[in-house]
């Protein structure tokens, strides 16, 4: 069995690009989902799960990757309310499991998701990406928060992570992550993990962990999968085969310091899910989004997906983040999650990776 070439996509009346249109991108098998009207701590209920896997077999699609269940601030902060959040995570993991899922993706970054300074940078081309300009995001996180919030509310639309509930209340979460420093983040992750595994092995189901980014601290929240070492930690910390990783290359590599590559050869069998991205890094520490092209970004994409084919990846594989491109431009694309480049990015990964495969005296094989 090959490696599966995942699609991200947002659900019906949230995602402007149809499963029609990612039917026709060769060589996609799975759509990486989520249910994103549910607030961190909610239970996914089975009718729920239901309906968009129908959506999704319709298709010939699978589902068996979702991205994110997201984990509540309580579990990251220790609060003492965390156990009873824990048992309604547990049930998620159940119920996704009786609808074939396989590979739970989420995060343990505090307060924020991914977070960019720039949601449509200019490339120079005429397409726009992400930008993080470094400067802007130092001291006042209200100022970025406002950034993106503005922007989801004029465009009516949501990201994940960026919950205007929780946001409205940030001065707050401020407060209560004000004791959680590096070392009492680990505690509450493998808390969290060691309390979730038995009904992961139950269930079958891998939690893969994304990769914290930028991969360093902002704003004074610690931040923990930033780097090879801190990977080695979490892998032995619980030391688990449900235990995994959504290794995101762009996340990573957004510090160049990160050789994407070697951690894949080290870790390639608790790698559950793979994000391909590009990230193109500029002298004072700014960075933006790229093609997936290996020459037009620093991330060393064709590295990583040799590194990925010599080790027999047979995991979730997707583009991350896209530019926009033609016609896509605010209000009418979801910032790094437009049709065009993503589709672009599959066919480079898969043009890379027959090759490979016919190096290697490998047949490949159309999807039926
Ligand atoms: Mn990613």
């Amino acid at each position: 069995m090959p490696m599966h070439m995942g699609f991200r996509w947002y659900g019906e009346g949230n995602d402007k690009i149809k499963l029609s249109d990612i039917k026709q991108i060769p060589g996609v098998t799975s759509i990486v989902w989520a249910l994103h009207h549910k607030m961190p701590g909610e239970i996914w209920e089975e009718s729920e799960i239901a309906e968009v896997m129908d959506q999704l077999h319709a298709y010939g699609f699978n589902g068996d990757v979702v991205e994110s269940v997201n984990v509540h601030d309580d579990i990251k902060i220790g609060k003492p309310t965390r156990d009873a959040l824990i048992e309604n995570y547990k049930q998620c993991i159940r119920n996704l499991s009786k609808f074939g899922v396989k590979v739970i993706c989420y995060n343990f970054m505090p307060i924020f998701d991914w977070t960019r300074s720039n949601l449509f940078h200019e490339v120079g081309d005429g397409s726009t990406a992400l930008f993080y300009e470094k400067g802007m995001i130092q001291d006042d996180y209200n100022a970025m928060a406002k950034y993106i919030l503005d922007f989801t509310e004029k465009y009516n639309m949501s990201f994940p992570g960026w919950e205007p509930e929780r946001m409205a209340k940030l001065d707050q979460l401020f407060k209560d992550y004000a004791g959680v420093d590096h070392e009492k983040l680990w505690a509450n992750l493998k808390y969290f993990l060691e309390a979730i595994m038995p009904t992961c092995e139950e269930c079958g189901m891998k939690m893969a962990i994304h990769m914290d980014d930028p991969p360093w601290d902002i704003f004074g929240l610690p931040r923990l999968l930033i780097n090879a070492e801190n990977i080695d930690r979490f892998l032995s910390m619980v030391d688990h085969p449900c235990n995994c990783l959504t290794l995101c290359s762009g996340s990573l590599n957004a510090d160049p310091n990160n050789n994407v590559a070697d951690i894949v050869r080290k870790h390639c069998d608790r790698i559950a899910f793979a994000h391909i991205r590009n990230v193109k890094h500029f002298d004072n520490g700014d960075f933006s989004e790229a093609s997936h092209r290996d020459c037009d970004g620093e991330t060393g994409i064709l590295d990583i997906l040799k590194a990925y084919h010599d080790c027999g990846f047979e995991g979730y594989i997707r583009p991350d983040h896209g530019r926009h491109l033609w016609d896509e431009g605010p209000g009418n694309v979801r910032p790094g999650y437009g049709l065009y480049d993503r589709a672009l990015g599959i066919m480079y990964m898969l043009g890379v990776w027959d090759m490979l495969d016919k190096l290697a005296g490998k047949v490949t094989v159309a999807n039926a």
